[in-house]
């Protein structure tokens, strides 16, 4: 009994009804009502532009659904959003499962809290539809963050492919960005494509790496090296630590033989305790240097505008094919011209040029 006053007093309090309608049994349907109306996206606008976390929460969820109304009234806000965003320092961080990203994330953002910065948290995590998303197991890694008030953490946006994953989480970064979060950093695992998808969506990308382990066993490709513009050998602590000190000395060697990048910037290479709070202010400071040199040179917007064609390329492409495998005709002539290569029949060229003159 007690427990329904003070839910009907929580109510009240949230949504506007008054005690005298509580008390005479009418305003329940009204409440009833009231809860399941949702909030219009002009709501959700000034609830963002507010620095509002529960309608940026609620906008993110509209960019996630699947429901085309959910995704019309998502594009309306975004829409809103777009003159308020792209005014963080956006930053991407990989490294294999294990590696310490979580930690080394709790760590950097309450440095960064602590400096009065606010800061979002995201994840691009194209399995997290089998895993339920492990940035939310993680979030018992991130204790203080979580409940920081100027922190933000979003589980990643569950999705079949990649390509659906990277687009939700662009359109998460222009909302964080519109409710006023000026450090947007994305998290990913080192496997799979995920890393190429966060390195073109942020300014600066960071690779976690262990000491002592060989690039094979860290699952490290080649490739993810040249995308870092800072490479951190964390757990560089207790016994582990003159291993580390001896990876970063051959590390910071073998780095001044790749190409010079277009940024000017030369990637450099830290050590790190993300469990003991050790070197991320050096660690930002190699984030500030970089981001001070780039917006200096031009290379920081240049950068932005070539993801951005980046992005409108890579979302065409999807989209036509998509639309081309899903119609109705073309599945089933794609059987029988599979079957036709089999037997000899036909050739696979000879097969996609049919199927292409087949569309509509
Ligand atoms: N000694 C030491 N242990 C660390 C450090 N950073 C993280 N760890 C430990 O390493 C383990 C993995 O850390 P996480 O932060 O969960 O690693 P992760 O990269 O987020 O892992 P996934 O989410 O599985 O990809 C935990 O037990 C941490 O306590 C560090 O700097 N030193
Ligand atoms: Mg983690």
């Amino acid at each position: 009994m007690k427990k329904n006053i003070s839910h009907k007093s929580a109510l009240q309090e949230n949504e506007g009804v008054s005690q005298s309608e509580i008390t005479d049994g009418l305003a329940i349907n009204k409440l009833k009502h009231k809860r399941k109306s949702q909030p219009t996206a002009k709501d959700l606008i000034s609830g963002i532009f507010d620095n509002n976390i529960t309608a940026l929460s609620r906008a993110i969820t509209l960019v996630e659904s699947k429901n085309p109304e959910h995704l019309k009234k998502a594009t309306q806000i975004i829409n809103a959003c777009l003159p308020k965003s792209n005014q963080s320092l956006r930053i991407g961080i990989t490294g294999v499962p294990g590696v310490g990203k979580s930690t080394f994330i709790e760590a950097l953002g309450m440095h960064l809290t602590a400096m009065g910065k606010k800061v979002a948290v995201l994840a691009v995590d194209p399995s997290s539809s089998l895993t339920k998303g492990s940035i939310l197991g993680d979030k018992t890694r991130m204790e203080a963050l979580v409940t920081h008030k100027n922190a933000y953490i979003r589980p990643s946006a569950s999705g079949d492919s990649l390509g659906g994953v990277a687009r939700k989480t662009r359109e998460t970064i222009i909302l964080c960005e519109a409710a006023g979060f000026d450090t947007i950093i994305i998290e990913t695992v080192g496997v799979g494509q995920s890393e190429t998808a966060v390195h073109s969506m942020v300014d600066f990308f960071l690779l976690l790496k262990l000491a002592g382990a060989g690039d094979e066993l860290q699952g490290i490709k080649r490739g993810i090296i040249e995308m870092a513009d800072g490479i951190v050998i964390n757990k560089a602590d207790g016994n582990n630590l003159k291993r580390a000190q001896l990876a970063k000395t051959e590390f910071s060697r073998a780095l001044h033989f790749y190409p010079v990048k277009a940024s000017q910037w030369q990637p450099k290479v830290k050590l790190c305790s993300a469990l003991k709070n050790e070197g991320i202010d050096t660690i930002w400071k190699m984030i500030e240097d970089f981001t001070s040199l780039t917006k200096s040179n031009g290379y920081f917007e240049q950068h932005r505008r070539e993801q951005n064609k980046f992005w409108l390329l890579q979302t065409i492409e999807d989209q036509l094919k998509s639309n081309f495998f899903n119609q109705i005709q073309i599945k089933s002539e794609l059987e029988k011209q599979l079957k036709l290569i089999a037997q000899n029949k036909t050739t696979p060229f000879a097969a996609a040029e049919y199927l292409l003159d087949l569309q509509q």
